[in-house]
């Protein structure tokens, strides 16, 4: 006899997501510097480079979570008291995520995982394919913006491992991650753990070219948010007119990614009737990418209320994997 799947799914889109992104693109136009949402890259032709970027010799931050993933896991699980459900946002396929369930399946305390992500069909094939591969295992999956919706993530499930891996929180500026975090500080109960990924300082040079590979994938990548603002809000930008800039700002700790006009040009976006200038030479921002060090999480989880319990890198320092939670517990 089949055993029954326990597979539920809730979804959660913003109704009002090309509103939003109306509004957020004309704000960030009209601001002076200008700057887009990284968020808008992500169409399908922007994960698929993103995807492409992943395995690109220059940008290690990928392979490099997945190496401290694959040969720290049951440390990990351990470290955090063996927890009954992993939640993870910004699930999708969730190669690396493999990991951490088969360590928590190994010491027998795996019950649920509750992925989070925006893309509705790859949390059901994702769910789908761990049914399988994890006999028993309840997913409880949520299709939502989780900056948004974060508060929906299921409250009776502890002890719970909240994974955000990626290193995707260095692209919030401080006061947003500090909200972020104080708003997971928010949910968690006393023996919930969260295990961050982040991104470490290092020499400029490694880190410029892994955001301007050689082979030019990374300035595709960037240069798609053009695609995406020509096809959602009917503008006319010419990708051809910008040049990608990856520079590090090692007084903000940060990659700091923009596009630059390589002329004097008007663009004008249709959807918003708007028509919006640029100097030759002018520079937009499109992407913040902050670098850390161990002494600076702890400080911003301090900040946010929260506490850094277990510290997870590579050989070489490059990559770190924070296991954090309330204060003393
Ligand atoms: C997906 C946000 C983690 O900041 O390294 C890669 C995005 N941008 N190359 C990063 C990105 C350019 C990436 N994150």
């Amino acid at each position: 006899m089949e055993s029954e799947t326990t597979i539920e799914i809730e979804v959660h889109l913003d109704a009002d997501a090309a509103a939003t992104m109306r509004s957020d693109v004309r704000r960030g136009l009209l601001a002076a510097p200008k700057e887009l949402s990284p968020k808008y890259f992500y169409d399908e032709r922007g994960s698929q480079l993103f995807e492409q970027i992943t395995e690109l010799e220059e940008y290690y931050p990928t392979r490099t979570e997945r190496e401290i993933l694959a040969e720290r896991s049951r440390e990990i699980v351990a470290a955090a008291g063996c927890p009954a459900t992993l939640v993870e946002l910004g699930s999708g396929s969730a190669a690396k995520t493999r990991h951490l369930l088969s360590a928590m399946e190994a010491v027998g305390c795996l019950r649920t995982y509750v992925p989070v992500d925006i893309s509705e069909e790859i949390t059901h094939s994702t769910a789908a394919c761990l049914v399988e591969e994890y006999p028993g295992l309840a997913i409880q999956g949520l299709v939502c913006d989780f900056e948004r919706d974060l508060e929906r993530i299921p409250a009776d499930l502890e002890p719970r491992l909240i994974a955000f891996l990626g290193g995707t929180v260095g692209n919030l500026y401080p006061d947003q991650r500090r909200d972020f975090l104080a708003r997971l500080a928010a949910l968690m109960e006393s023996g919930d753990r969260l295990l961050l990924g982040t991104d470490l300082v290092k020499e400029r040079d490694r880190l410029e070219l892994a955001y301007d590979d050689p082979a030019g994938v990374t300035a595709e990548f960037n240069k798609n948010v053009l695609t995406v603002l020509n096809r959602e809000l009917g503008a006319n930008f010419d990708p051809d007119l910008f040049a990608h800039v990856a520079r590090y700002d090692s007084g903000e700790a940060r990659m700091d990614i923009r596009l630059r006009s390589l002329a004097e040009q008007t663009v004008s976006l249709d959807v918003l009737d708007l028509e919006v200038e640029f100097a030759a030479g002018e520079e937009m921002r499109t992407e913040i990418s902050a670098k850390f060090t161990r002494d600076r999480l702890e400080a911003v989880y301090a900040e946010a209320g929260l506490e850094l319990r277990g510290w997870f890198t590579d050989a070489a320092g490059d990559y770190a994997l924070s296991l954090v939670s309330l204060p003393g517990s």
